[in-house]
């Protein structure tokens, strides 16, 4: 292949909705820049971006597919991204290095969540963006409608570019707002449809008014009356579009492959080339990583500036490592072919580093720089992981340890305090897409479980109680007895011993065996086995026998008393209270509410913030375990939150029975 400088490179993230298009899109791309012999379909299961065992038997996009397109001496890289929402790790990958995006949606005379979260984030990282309205060729497909709705919507910055002519569902030619002329399906210039002219009429003063907002000249020109030239109007958008002050609406049907050659040299026109140095030194991020079964981790990078061929040795940053560069590559979905070296700007493959991850900074080893991390979201949701036998539960946390080199936004770790092992992640979709991922690569059946809830237990009482340990029947005996009294409230929150002995009823020797078998004994809560927490107890008289009284016997007689004593106390349970901050648009502010009500949550304060309401609450920890997945079906995916712990508090007495059934269940379960 031909070396590409960044002049002739455009980097595009194809982002939206899930199953509107993106990846059939790419198929196209790639068909009509002849990067692939023939169109495959996701319905096929042969669409060259789903590769993946779970995307093929899904027929969705699971992670980030790279491609290109080489069009009119330009390379086009192409990044699909999945549109499920568990996978927006993916999309903000894409992002991080893509220096222009196509939005695409389907033609379905609405705007659908994914496409106002995919303008949101073009918004947010500035990005320039084209709006492709897929699917015209659809029975009920309106495009026009679909372009309007997103105008409604609040973004106003969309303007019609292109409008497709469809006649029985076929795309026979487009009205092209920008040269001011309609052109049937073989390029020939045709009259604009009359069903299409107000459409257009309107689209063309918008046109022409943001191409003269973008300089003052021209201003000037267009308030004075004049026409503005074809060029004028073109520089315009470019500039208004780079500026992502404007996104241009084009249509078309991918898996026709209607309007996507218009698209491509769309692309080339208005979406910028890499701004990126040949002549500086090395400096490449790697956004992306696939494990390949054949060759190994497969690490995907954007090279900010110089270049880079196979045998340099280049330094990871973040590693702080030198690497040697074996062999690179140009993919194309899972399929790869070998390159000399990459310019500038441009997107590329390397395998067989062994320092090297997702986010890491590769560059001169003269020259040590750290690009900006890519900002992946933080797990919202955790589930318990084990496996079907017991026995393959470690191979089950190998394998999630190894995928993580494909995804960085989910964690594995071990929760100590319940000896569970947390899966957690973006949304539970993604978990289990995890967990069959692990099953099709290393054969290990992986079980996801709601996961334990960190309660304590405490008394509210003060009682004081005895507690013996006798064993005197042939050879030699055992005798301990205490007498202490355990109340609510220790110096450190978790637990205080007092020696009030006097009068030596207990021997000096003996008071730490006393203090060592309640140490031991509020590791489990008398209630159903959670920590005992914030318990005073003193050791206030007791008796021993001269010959029989050992360590022994103390630990186990302070540990009867400790039993029988706090049962009595008014022993509770405690819980995790977590700080939630969910943010909302307004309208399902009464639906959030209410909700968070049910789950027993507190609401502190509610806030307008940019448009949407924030809302902070809170709510015991054991109410919000699923909470990722029930407020994105309350809300369509529109809604986010985040969560911290706070403090215990304690458990409502209605609450109580469920957890000590549970644990009795849970014990049994352990037994078997
Ligand atoms: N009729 C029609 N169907 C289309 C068109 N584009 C895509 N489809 C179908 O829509 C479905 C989803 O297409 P994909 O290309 O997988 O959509 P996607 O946006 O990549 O989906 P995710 O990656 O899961 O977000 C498939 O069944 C396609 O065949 C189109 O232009 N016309
Ligand atoms: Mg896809």
């Amino acid at each position: 292949m031909k070396v590409y400088s960044s002049d002739a490179i455009r980097n595009v993230a194809l982002i939206g909705h899930g199953g509107e298009g993106k990846t059939s899109l790419a198929e196209a791309l790639l068909f009509n820049a002849k990067s692939i012999d023939r169109l495959g379909r996701v319905d096929d299961g042969n669409a060259t971006m789903d590769y993946d065992t779970e995307e093929i038997n899904r027929k969705i996009s699971i992670g980030l597919g790279v491609g290109y397109a080489e069009w009119k001496g330009c390379k086009i890289n192409v990044l699909d991204t999945p549109g499920f929402f568990d996978f927006v790790g993916e999309v903000i990958s894409a992002l991080h290095v893509a220096d222009g995006a196509i939005i695409v949606t389907s033609a379905t005379g609405q705007m659908s969540v994914g496409t106002e979260k995919a303008l949101e984030q073009v918004a947010e990282k500035k990005v320039p963006a084209i709006l492709y309205v897929n699917g015209v060729n659809k029975e009920n497909a309106n495009y026009i409608d679909t372009v309007n709705a997103i105008r409604e919507g609040g973004y106003k910055k969309v303007v019609f570019a292109e409008i497709p002519i469809i006649e029985n569902c076929k795309m026979v030619g487009v009205v092209s707002v920008l040269e001011g002329k309609a052109f049937d399906a073989n390029g020939n210039e045709i009259a604009i449809p009359a069903n299409i002219k107000p459409t257009y009429d309107e689209a063309r003063l918008a046109v022409v008014e943001m191409a003269a907002e973008t300089d003052d000249e021209l201003m000037m020109k267009y308030f004075d009356g004049e026409e503005l030239t074809h060029d004028e109007i073109i520089k315009g958008m470019q500039a208004a579009i780079a500026d992502d002050k404007v996104i241009i609406a084009v249509g078309g049907a991918a898996t026709a492959n209607m309007g996507v050659v218009n698209l491509m040299d769309n692309i080339l026109k208005f979406l910028p080339a890499p701004k990126a140095d040949d002549a500086a030194p090395f400096v490449a991020q790697v956004f992306k990583s696939i494990v390949d079964p054949f060759v190994g981790k497969m690490l995907i990078f954007k090279i900010k500036s110089g270049k880079i061929a196979s045998g340099d040795t280049i330094y990871n940053s973040i590693a702080e490592k030198n690497e040697k560069i074996g062999n690179l590559f140009v993919l194309k979905g899972k399929k790869q072919e070998v390159v000399e070296k990459f310019m500038a700007g441009d997107i590329g493959a390397v395998a067989k580093l062994s320092y090297t991850n997702t986010g890491d900074t590769i560059c001169d080893t003269n020259n040590k720089v750290v690009c900006d991390a890519i900002p992946f979201p933080s797990p919202v949701i955790s589930l318990a992981v084990t496996s079907t036998k017991m026995e393959d539960e470690e191979k089950v946390i190998a394998g999630l340890y190894k995928l993580l080199e494909e995804d960085s936004t989910y964690r594995v770790e071990k929760n100590i305090e319940t000896s569970e092992m947390l899966l957690s992640g973006v949304g539970e979709t993604q978990l289990e897409i995890l967990c069959k991922k692990v099953k099709n690569k290393f054969g290990v059946e992986a079980v996801l479980r709601e996961p334990r809830v960190s309660y304590r237990e405490t008394i509210k009482k003060t009682v004081e109680q005895e507690g013996k340990h006798k064993k005197q029947s042939g050879g030699a005996g055992q005798f301990g007895q205490c007498s202490i009294r355990f109340e609510p409230g220790a110096a450190d929150g978790l637990f205080e011993f007092v020696d009030a002995v006097v009068g030596g009823s207990i021997p000096r020797q003996y008071i730490p065996a006393v203090e060592k078998g309640l140490r031991e004994a509020v590791k489990r809560g008398v209630l159903a086995g959670y920590p005992m927490v914030n318990l005073k107890c003193t050791v206030f008289d007791g008796k021993y026998h001269p010959v029989d009284s050992k360590e022994i016997a103390f630990i186990t007689a302070a540990k009867s008393a400790y039993s029988d004593g706090c049962i009595k106390a008014s022993p509770i349970f405690l819980e995790p209270i977590m700080m939630v901050r969910v943010i909302v648009p307004e309208s399902y502010m009464g639906d959030v509410l209410g909700d968070m009500n049910k789950r027993r949550g507190r609401i502190l304060g509610m806030d307008l913030v940019d448009g949407k309401q924030v809302i902070n609450a809170e709510v015991p920890q054991g109410e919000i375990l699923r909470y990722a997945t029930d407020l994105r079906s309350m809300t369509q995916g529109r809604g986010t939150f985040t969560k911290e712990f706070l403090r215990y508090e304690e458990v409502p007495a209605g609450n109580a029975s469920k957890i000590i059934e549970d644990a009795k269940k849970r014990a049994e379960e352990e037994k078997k």
